[in-house]
């Protein structure tokens, strides 16, 4: 294998933006010698069914699996072209030592590991257990997820776990958690299509979980009304009932506001609020000033608007509510998700077919990924680290001593602060891209630099292992199996289709390897299934209790639902029937909200509103995505989504570059004049790297319960400039011209 730069402009000259190595069409094949493998998408959390093609050990196509019951064959641009990855050139086949003034190199596994496990131990010895970190991701397998908490616990000691999905859901997480007492969709996506009236908050569907546009629509088929609130017009919101243009971090304005004019009009149910919840009085007390006036103010949008909602949404007999991450990916995360959560408590309307509520899953195992483990404060089966008992209980699991468990650790952003003032000195990522996912860019990256040890586990080099002293190659998710849990609680079957190629390893072989040389080879043999058996019990009398379950079981069902807390229960997939919530006292909490500025309002200096999120065509941070040539032609380089009144005011015409300057950066991209956005707030998607990358901008402000970061509001200032220099911009000259 050649030997690789760390310069990123060279890294660039060598693999390029766009990657156009896969011939379009995929590859010729005939049916000899073929298998067709049945399994689930890699990519986000609605985890379609579908059916790899694969010969000779490669995956060469897929075919639609219509028998899975949650997509019935159907896929989006990502799932028909996944499987382009598998024989990707770039595809790391062997680890890589970085070499300074040289570049990386490849060297034997043997060799990777004596250095990963050396520097582990003299980190350790000279700054404390807690000076080496572990960053992990939502989109490893239940298997995996859990393996690495036990990991970090027993093998490193280390208090500081956490995982990308701290970038993600957790807002959504802790308010469920704080309301109904349990962190899960309450629902099936079945109970969607049986709904009169369905609200969807910050949640771009069609692009982001293009599947779940299927179920909105049989819905709209047998009439049901379709409210959205999103700062864009989003490609549902062209076909809503009600599409409130909500000024980012305005959305309390319009929850509370549309809970007041329902108390006022009657359009509660008592004897619900009565039975099964508690703490109405303080949310009435709360809302009595959110008249639709006042709540418009906050909202940025006509009072008429919250009227018309309250009137769609107040005297529906069923209602759905669905949320993403544009009401949760803010300082007040949590508050949002309350607030709109507060709606469907008010009106009874959860735990019945037709009626309920649902926080649209990111990532793969987005679901799962949270229940076994890896956060920083918890346990496998959604228990919490502080708590003795669950301690005790997961210390017997694991056959270690419960004062050997370390006790909570750093979440991910006040993690990277903690490498920044050095009190971190080593690291492990897998399934994490933190130079290009997370806030406040140049920050992240100035700490990613300071690291004395760095190891980075990937099949792709991504903008982080850049960074890294060692980069260990590991699977892609055909190359091994396991289990994820889907976006409505589906515990589903990852099959595996290929081997992975000589020279990387499994993910979970990598840990168990690393493990075992620091002395645990005893409690870390297993391979997924016996990792799964594990896990089982592990899970057993927590929240997410998944120890009914198997494999086979799993299978035959196509998934099963969590809490299945013994072998033969049927699961779970409808949370709180008869009005049982999670609480000791079986309860929904009711949690008064008011309104609060976002971290960094829009100001004389800066006066326009940012906003980040996503395009159809790629995912998260783009290291996949950005690798496959018919996703790259789709979207090939960064937008600047601008109203025209505003681009007027600035002299910017469609296709001119422009400058999106914040306090923390800038980037320069092409702008994109829609008069789908408001005119106060401009979009910029963050799938790109470097100079092109929106986390530039965005400001490292969290939530104080969550600590989710603010990605979905910082203040911007806008002008017209020439076309970018960059790195990127030279390649694409070369190649005909900038996109
Ligand atoms: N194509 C594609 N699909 C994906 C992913 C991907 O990268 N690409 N990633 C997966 C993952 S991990 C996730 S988390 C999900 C994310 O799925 P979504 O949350 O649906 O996607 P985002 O684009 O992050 O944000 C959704 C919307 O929030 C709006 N928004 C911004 N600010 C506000 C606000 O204050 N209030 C309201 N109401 N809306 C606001 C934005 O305009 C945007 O349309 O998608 C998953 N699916
Ligand atoms: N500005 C802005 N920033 C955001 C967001 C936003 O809306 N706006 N959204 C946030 C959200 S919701 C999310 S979820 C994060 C995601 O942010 P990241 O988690 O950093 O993004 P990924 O691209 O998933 O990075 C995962 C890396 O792991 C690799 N990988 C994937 N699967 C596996 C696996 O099974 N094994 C191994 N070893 N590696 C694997 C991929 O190749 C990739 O390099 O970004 C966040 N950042
Ligand atoms: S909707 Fe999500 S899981 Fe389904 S094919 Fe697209 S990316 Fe894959
Ligand atoms: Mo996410």
């Amino acid at each position: 294998m050649a030997k690789l730069p760390t310069d990123i402009p060279e890294l660039v000259k060598q693999f390029g933006p766009t990657l156009h190595t896969v011939p379009p069409g995929g590859w010729v094949h005939t049916d000899k010698d073929e298998k067709l493998v049945k399994t689930h998408c890699c990519f986000c959390g609605q985890q379609c069914g579908i059916q790899l093609r694969v010969r000779e050990n490669k995956v060469v196509g897929f075919e639609p699996w219509e028998d899975f019951p949650f997509n019935r064959g159907k896929l989006c641009p990502k799932g028909v072209k996944r499987y382009m990855q598998d024989e990707h050139p770039d595809r790391l086949k062997s680890p890589l030592e970085r070499v300074e003034g040289e570049g990386f190199k490849p060297i034997g596994w043997d060799a990777a590991m004596d250095r990963v496990v050396s520097e582990i131990r003299r980190i350790q010895q000279k700054y404390g257990n807690d000076a080496f970190a572990l960053l992990t991701g939502a989109s490893l397998t239940n298997e995996k997820a859990y393996l690495m908490g036990k990991f970090a616990r027993v093998a490193l000691k280390t208090a500081n776990i956490d995982y990308n999905g701290r970038l993600c859901m957790v807002s959504a997480g802790a308010a469920s958690k704080k309301v109904f007492g349990i962190d899960r969709s309450a629902n099936p996506w079945s109970d969607i299509t049986k709904a009169q009236v369905i609200l969807v908050a910050g949640a771009n569907i069609a692009e982001c979980a293009p599947i779940t546009t299927d179920y909105l629509w049989q819905a709209r088929e047998k009439g049901a009304k379709l409210i959205i609130l999103d700062p864009r017009m989003t490609p549902i919101a062209r076909n809503a009932d009600l599409f409130i243009p909500v000024r980012s971090g305005g959305d309390i304005g319009v929850f509370n506001g549309m809970l007041h004019i329902m108390i006022e009009r009657g359009w509660l149910d008592r004897e619900f609020i009565a039975q099964h919840t508690t703490g109405f009085e303080a949310v009435m007390e709360t809302v009595k000033k959110y008249t639709p006036e006042y709540s418009a103010k906050i909202a940025g949008v006509p009072p008429e608007m919250i009227v018309k909602a309250a009137e769609l949404w107040g005297p529906a007999p069923t209602s759905f509510l669905l949320h993403a991450r544009g009401i949760e990916h803010h300082s007040k995360g949590v508050e949002n998700c309350i607030a709109a959560i507060n709606l469907v408590v008010a009106s009874g309307r959860i735990g019945r077919e037709g009626c309920g509520y649902a926080m649209i899953t990111g990532q793969g195992n987005g679901q799962g990924a949270r229940e076994q483990g890896q956060k920083c404060d918890q346990l496998p089966g959604s228990r919490d680290i502080s708590n003795p008992e669950h301690r005790k209980y997961i210390a017997g699991v694991w056959g270690v001593p419960e004062e050997s468990i370390p006790q909570k650790g750093l979440s991910a952003i006040p993690l990277v602060e903690a490498i920044h003032d050095g009190r971190i000195k080593g690291l492990i990522s897998i399934c994490f891209n933190p130079a290009v996912s997370l806030p406040d860019g140049n920050y992240v990256r100035e700490a990613l630099g300071k690291l004395e040890f760095y190891v980075n586990i990937d099949f792709f080099l991504s903008e982080t292992a850049r960074y890294a002293d060692i980069v260990l190659a590991g699977s892609l998710m055909e190359e091994d199996e396991g289990t994820t849990t889907n976006t409505e609680g589906r515990v589903i079957r990852h099959r595996q289709a290929v081997t992975p190629p000589e020279g990387a390893r499994q993910d979970w072989a990598i840990i168990n390897e690393i493990a075992s040389r620091l002395g645990y080879a005893d409690k870390f043999h297993s391979a997924p299934r016996e990792i799964f058996e594990e896990l089982r019990i592990a899970s057993k009398g927590g929240v997410s209790d998944y120890s009914g379950m198997t494999w086979d079981a799993i299978e035959r069902d196509y998934g099963m639902f969590w809490p299945c807390p013994e072998p033969g229960h049927p699961g779970t997939p409808r949370l709180y029937e008869g009005g049982k919530f999670g609480h000791p006292d079986g309860k929904a909490h009711f949690l008064p909200i008011e309104w609060r500025p976002s971290a960094e309002m829009p100001d004389e200096e800066y006066p326009i509103i940012l906003t980040t999120g996503r395009v159809v065509s790629h995912f998260l941070s783009g290291t996949q995505t950005r690798r496959i040539g018919s996703l790259m032609e789709q979207y090939p380089q960064p937008r600047c989504e601008i109203h025209p009144r505003l681009a007027e005011k600035f002299g910017i015409a469609e296709g001119d570059f422009v400058k999106v300057e914040s306090r923390r950066g800038e980037v320069v991209v092409r702008a994109q004049v829609v008069k789908t956005i408001r005119p106060d707030t401009v979009f910029v998607p963050y799938h790109w790297p470097l100079d092109r990358s929106a986390n530039n901008l965005t400001i490292r402000a969290i939530d104080p319960v969550s600590n989710i970061p603010e990605f979905k509001i910082c203040a911007v200032r806008v002008s017209k400039t020439d076309a970018p220099t960059d790195a990127i911009a030279q390649l694409e000259m070369e190649a005909g011209g900038i996109r």
